[in-house]
């Protein structure tokens, strides 16, 4: 784990505590760019959502008409079909693939093991976090590539950690690159969309807030944009941890994990480019169900799993984006001995528990033993999002055998 309280290893994110609060030139330019953005922010949403919408991108649109005409008394006497009006009726075919694109990014899946330290200031403190936005080209997996949207490359976003009543003077900052606008609303935040219209950024440009983080517990940020469903299936959400003012129990090892569902416009698994599938989400008919971002990405035979010793204690701290599917989150070989349902670390935690479901919108805070070794599997219990959709991530438990508590074998069967 990185245990430093900066962001130094992830450049997308930027935190220095107790530097000053911003200048007066800041407010002029965050005035400047809530009056200038707004415009600029409107029309490019209305540009997507013309397209979005439109017949020739949407399967769906040939149907709805048909289904309407199904609620009314019917036709005293039944048109014969014609080769058309079947050809009307039926669903759009699935796009013709694409192929895979240049990728601009070897890797979106953030990595677990990433992330700011315990809180270990006992008196209010000022950050200053500086969060970038990233839109990239990556694989989901090998041979499909996406069109990601994420905060600071990754996915989910940097997880950002200050303790309740510290304040925190945040600018999100967009590139250059970007298309698409883009704003913060935090779970953890007092005020108007959790800070999203006084985060409003159009390509190219900065804006910030000012906010206290007053009620302890672990939280989701999200982008919300009108069309936010989009931008968070694409990958913009990540997670805020508040800690209480007396902090956390001390672990072994913390582990930083989200899951998000992504719609596309074809088939699971199929090789080439993937565009985004506005029909599939309208449906809620994922594509894949993700954690972090990328099929498997937290096992061996991709980006690596966790790993810790038998013996050991680990806390996951866990965000489910969504935007609409909840995860029924269980380990698969173990059990969440303490669960703080909803983030709530305030509450008392709930004792093992085997599956937590996290609805979109949330998070859920989660500690677990090893008391013996091999592989621990993270999954969504709605398990055809892990046979077929992509979402697992395993830890894996080194140590020696612990025969008295499991023992694969009975004794005088052939080993
Ligand atoms: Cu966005």
């Amino acid at each position: 784990m990185n245990d430093s309280l900066q962001h130094e290893s992830a450049p997308l994110l930027r935190h220095n505590h107790n530097t000053p609060a911003a200048e007066s030139a800041a407010v002029t330019r965050r005035s400047f760019l809530r009056g200038a953005g707004a415009l600029v922010i409107g029309g490019t949403v209305l540009t997507a959502c013309s397209s979005a919408s439109s017949a020739a991108a949407d399967p769906t649109a040939t149907l709805v008409p048909s289904m309407a005409v199904s609620t009314k008394a019917p036709p005293t006497a039944i048109p014969t079909p014609t080769p058309a009006s079947v050809a009307a009726a039926a669903p759009a075919a699935t796009p013709t693939p694409q192929p895979a694109r240049p990728v601009t990014a070897d890797r979106v899946a953030a990595d677990p093991t990433n992330i700011p330290g315990p809180v270990d200031w006992k008196e209010p403190k000022r950050h200053k976090i500086e969060l970038e936005t990233v839109e990239v080209i990556a694989e989901i997996e090998p041979g499909v590539t996406f069109s990601y949207m994420t905060f600071g490359g990754q996915v989910p976003g940097p997880m950002i950690r200050v303790r309740q009543g510290d304040t925190v003077e945040f600018t999100l900052i967009s590139r250059e690159s970007d298309i698409m606008p883009h704003n913060i609303d935090f779970h953890s935040v007092y005020g108007p969309g959790g800070g999203a219209e006084a985060t409003d950024v159009s390509p190219g440009q900065s804006n910030g807030m000012i906010f206290q983080a007053r009620y302890p517990g672990a939280f989701l940020y999200h982008c919300a944009v009108p069309i936010l469903d989009y931008h968070i299936s694409s990958g913009m959400y990540g997670m805020i941890v508040v800690e209480p003012p007396d902090g956390l129990t001390p672990v072994d090892h913390e582990f930083y994990v989200g899951q998000n569902e992504i719609y596309t416009d074809l088939p699971v698994g199929t090789k080439g480019h993937h565009n985004f599938g506005f029909a599939a989400m309208r449906q809620e008919n994922a594509t894949y169900v993700l954690l972090n971002g990328e099929k498997y990405a937290l096992t061996p035979d991709r980006r690596g799993a966790m790993k810790v010793k038998v013996g050991e204690t680990a806390r996951i701290f866990f965000v489910c984006g969504g935007p609409n599917l909840a995860c029924n989150f269980h380990p698969i070989g173990n059990v969440w001995s303490k669960a703080w349902r909803e983030g709530a670390l305030m509450s008392a935690p709930e004792l093992f528990v085997q599956t937590m479901s996290v609805p979109p919108g949330s998070c859920g805070v989660f500690e677990m033993e090893f008391p013996v070794p091999g592989q621990v599997k993270l999954v969504d219990h709605a398990i055809t999002r892990v046979v077929s959709k992509g979402m697992l991530g395993i830890i894996e438990v080194e140590g020696p055998e612990q025969p008295d508590i499991f023992n694969p074998t009975l004794p005088g069967e052939p080993t």
